[in-house]
């Protein structure tokens, strides 16, 4: 029996060593640089702003680094059902889509470039794991890509005339993203 307990103690050690080292791994792998886009009505809503009315031109709902690995969440609270169209998608080198029912079970997945349209059912979420990595960003450049739902195309009921369109913009580094931050408080009175 001691011999036996001798074989076995290694082994255990190493069992444990390695749920030990696996599990920061799988940590990282629960937590990637996720993006939170909601779709309350007709309208994107990002961190970096919101679908305007509908007869505003598009405005930038989220900023990404170039050559960051993000996972972009849209989230449709709507009680229709909404598109994710961007040429984002189909730019990038890799793109991972998936879709969750209201469960948040992964009911499809895309990959590569058949990412062409994305459709949300209400309470439906798409995860849409890519990293941007274009030269010309690289150089200093800005990139925009338009992010849209087309539902209901050429009637009056179309969601993109209704305001369901957004950008995404992409920069080198957090110098060059557009401003953002509100504009500084008036100086006290007295200053001039
Ligand atoms: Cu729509």
């Amino acid at each position: 029996m001691a011999r036996h307990r001798n074989v076995m103690s290694p082994l255990i050690l190493l069992v444990m060593f390695l749920s030990t080292a696996l599990v920061p791994h799988a940590i990282a792998q629960d937590q990637p640089n996720d993006i939170t886009i909601m779709m309350k009505g007709f309208g994107y809503e990002g961190p970096a702003g919101a679908s305007g009315p509908p007869q505003a031109p598009a405005i930038s709902i989220l900023t990404l680094k170039n050559g960051q690995a993000v996972r972009l969440i849209f989230v449709n609270t709507d009680s229709t059902s909404h598109q994710v169209i961007s040429s984002l998608f189909a730019a990038v080198d890799h793109v991972s889509i998936e879709i969750l029912d209201p469960s948040d079970v992964v009911v499809a997945t895309i990959k590569g470039k058949d990412a062409g349209e994305i459709q949300l059912l209400p309470n439906w979420k798409a995860r849409v794991s890519l990293t941007p990595n274009f030269r010309s960003v690289e150089e200093g450049g800005i990139l925009t890509f338009e992010v849209s739902c087309h539902r209901n195309h050429g009637t009056e009921f179309c969601h993109y005339l209704q305001g369901v369109k957004g950008l995404i913009t992409i920069v080198k580094d957090a110098s060059s993203q557009p401003p953002v931050e509100p504009p500084p408080p008036p100086e006290p009175p007295g200053y001039y």
